[in-house]
């Protein structure tokens, strides 16, 4: 039988396993990319783990996420990745460059290849035909080591896209339309591979933005084939060395196939609280808007800006929105800067932000208490704008246009009326500049890594004890994401503080979560985290672990769990395990007292573990399935113990 992309990409990638569906594999792991949020402690633990050099074929740190620079911490940080990049190996892409999504697809993406980035939207390379998966900083400081990447062989569903998009509706529409059908929940250990004849018409910025916003149905990846579409972007980008064909065999097969018939589609908008919350926009009666912003790693290509600056060209917009409008990369703005579109959209009455994650990360324009923001992002978690009691929608830049201009949440349609839909050409040639990306240095021993009084060590662990005696110091429900685990905002200069940053965890849901816990820790009680469905769902941010074991937590219990963030707190040794019966997670409180024996030994064998309560009247079983790479890692107290342990 033939071979589908995710198949011919994974299978000649694969080093450890079998490719077989739910197996463990390993495989190698060509570019890597980092972002200076999670770049940090990336590459204090690649020090910490003894590495000389990367050994990819290509490892990019950009800059995008703290650019801030309130204090110290963001500017020195900025500087450690800066000298380390050097050192070790590895281009480093300058604050001001762009989102390091929106970069890496226009000139490091490669066909074919593998790519592992230290954040959850790194399968916005899949519009290019790479595997590109997210993951914890420690799991790409080891494949930047020449280290494999450990995934389960994913089951395959084929997205077969036919027909063409009615004017309005955009690329955005599918990701939502796609979200509508599978949820943000149920899709762990998948890949989303689309297909079809509509594939001809979408161009790979907009093919990304449907495998960007894949992240959020919590699959591993999603990937579009490498085709004619995809040989001309490379052209235009002054890359078509780059290219390789790569597409799925016609005999093929899928585990399921999702059909969507464009000329179907409406525009949709994901609603409050959650990316999987899809209604369509002309369903949403008119609600006042206060602010629109467009822009991150989503929607931020040269197409998407040009849109927004058509559809603003000679008009204004409401008088009670505040626009903002933030291109993805240095690339974007420049194009839009020289030919005259950044002029109309300035003179519509819209703040140009910079091109980098900003608002997208709640680290600035935050609404009004209790207001309404239109955003082109791909999350709109409670609480994520920095505004817990503001409502965010997500849609397309076309969409968004249409509430800034009629201050409503509106169907583009209705707003726009008779006018024509415009046509944006894709430019014959981008402009390729990469001078804001410094190569690594010829004599690395000239280079002195800069270290700020913001960077500390990564924290030490202990192995894992041989019982728990603990107690449950919060209960959370359903869909939590590391956004309520690990906070960002305003928080996140304190990123490569440990100790600093830990002072925040579930800051949101409990506010003395942190101080309880570090006060248990200090008297031997172990913490444990009892969860819903869908634990740990959102960004990549290791932090979500690092800090939770460095308060003392040693196990999290949940009904279910996402991929990353349970990888995650493997690698920082906290047990991850899941209800055996989920009615269990009625019996358990906080404060509550919870004991498990023969810990290191349940480990070792089925992962099955008895949760004795209630002072050992009632024992609830969990189970904490690992395979035996995740048991070494667990035992030895996380994969930088057993890494050291093994030489
Ligand atoms: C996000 O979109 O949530 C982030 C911020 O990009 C994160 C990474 C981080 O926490 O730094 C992600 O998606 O992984
Ligand atoms: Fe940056 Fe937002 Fe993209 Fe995360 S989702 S990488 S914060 S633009």
């Amino acid at each position: 039988m033939g071979k589908n992309v995710v198949q011919k990409i994974l299978d000649s990638h694969i080093v450890e396993g079998k490719a077989q569906a739910g197996q463990e594999i390993g495989i190698r792991i060509d570019q890597t990319l980092t972002q200076d949020a999670t770049g940090t402690m990336a590459y204090l633990q690649f020090e910490a783990l003894g590495f000389d050099k990367v050994r990819t074929d290509l490892s990019v740190s950009y800059v995008d996420h703290n650019t801030i620079q309130e204090g110290f911490e963001n500017a020195d940080d900025h500087k450690y990745l800066e000298t380390v990049a050097a050192k070790y190996g590895i281009k480093f892409s300058k604050p001001g460059n762009g989102i390091c999504h929106q970069v890496h697809l226009e000139r490091f993406g490669v066909p074919g290849k593998t790519l592992l980035g230290s954040d959850s939207h790194t399968p916005t390379g899949g519009g290019i035909g790479m595997i590109a998966i997210g993951a914890g900083g420690l799991d790409v400081a080891v494949a930047m080591g020449g280290g494999p990447f450990y995934l389960t062989y994913p089951k395959v569903v084929k997205v077969e896209l036919t027909g063409s998009f009615k004017p309005w509706v955009a690329a955005k529409d599918i990701i939502l339309k796609v979200l509508e059908i599978l949820s943000t929940k149920g899709n762990v250990g998948t890949v989303i591979e689309y297909g079809g004849p509509a594939l001809a018409n979408l161009t790979v910025p907009q093919r990304s933005t449907i495998t960007n916003m894949g992240a959020e149905l919590g699959v591993t990846t999603s990937v579009f084939p490498s085709d004619a579409v995809t040989r001309e972007f490379l052209r235009a980008q002054g890359r078509e060395s780059s290219f390789t064909e790569v597409t799925a065999d016609p005999d093929a097969a899928y585990e399921r196939v999702i059909k969507i018939d464009l000329s179907e589609l409406e525009p949709l908008a994901a609603c409050p609280h959650s990316p999987g919350n899809i209604k369509r926009l002309r369903d949403l009666n008119h609600i006042a808007v206060d602010q629109v912003l467009v822009g991150s790693c989503t929607n931020s290509s040269y197409r998407d800006i040009m849109m927004v600056a058509s559809l603003l060209k000679g008009r204004r917009i409401a008088d009670g929105v505040t626009m903002g409008v933030a291109c993805g990369s240095r690339q974007v703005l420049q194009m839009v800067a020289r030919n005259g579109a950044l002029a109309d959209i300035v003179a519509s009455g819209v703040r140009i932000l910079e091109n980098v994650c900003g608002f997208c990360i709640g680290n600035s324009m935050a609404p009004q208490t209790g207001g309404v923001s239109v955003r082109t992002s791909n999350r709109n978690f409670f609480g994520r704008s920095g505004t817990p009691s503001a409502d965010v929608y997500l849609t397309s830049p076309e969409s968004a246009v249409a509430a800034a201009l009629s201050g409503r949440i509106s169907d583009p349609r209705e707003v726009f009326g008779e006018i024509k839909y415009p046509e944006i050409p894709e430019p014959e040639y981008f402009d390729a500049d990469d001078s804001m990306v410094f190569p690594p240095a010829e004599d690395p021993s000239r280079i002195t890594i800069f270290r700020g009084p913001n960077i500390g060590d990564p924290p030490a662990s202990d192995p894992c004890p041989e019982a728990i005696k603990g107690t449950v110091t919060i209960k959370v429900g359903d869909k939590i994401t590391t956004d309520h685990i690990m906070p960002a905002g305003s928080r996140l200069k304190y990123r490569s503080n440990i100790p600093k940053y830990s002072e925040f965890v579930f800051e949101r849901e409990d506010p003395e979560f942190s101080g309880k816990a570090l006060e248990n820790k200090k008297k031997g009680i172990h913490n444990i985290i009892i969860a819903g469905e869908s634990y740990g769902q959102g960004s990549s941010r290791e932090h979500a672990a690092i800090c939770p074991m460095y308060l003392g937590v040693k196990m999290v219990v949940a009904k279910s769990m996402e991929r990353i963030h349970r990888a995650n707190l493997i690698n920082f040794g906290i047990i991850p395990a899941i209800f055996v019966n989920p009615d269990d997670y009625q019996l358990f409180d906080k404060g509550q007292d919870v004991e498990v024996k023969g810990l290191r030994g349940a480990l070792e064998g089925d992962g099955i573990l008895t949760l004795s309560i209630y002072g050992g009247t009632r024992n609830v079983k969990v189970t904490a399935a690992l395979t035996d790479r995740e048991k070494k890692m667990i035992l030895a107290g996380g994969l930088i113990n057993a890494t050291r342990m093994g030489k």
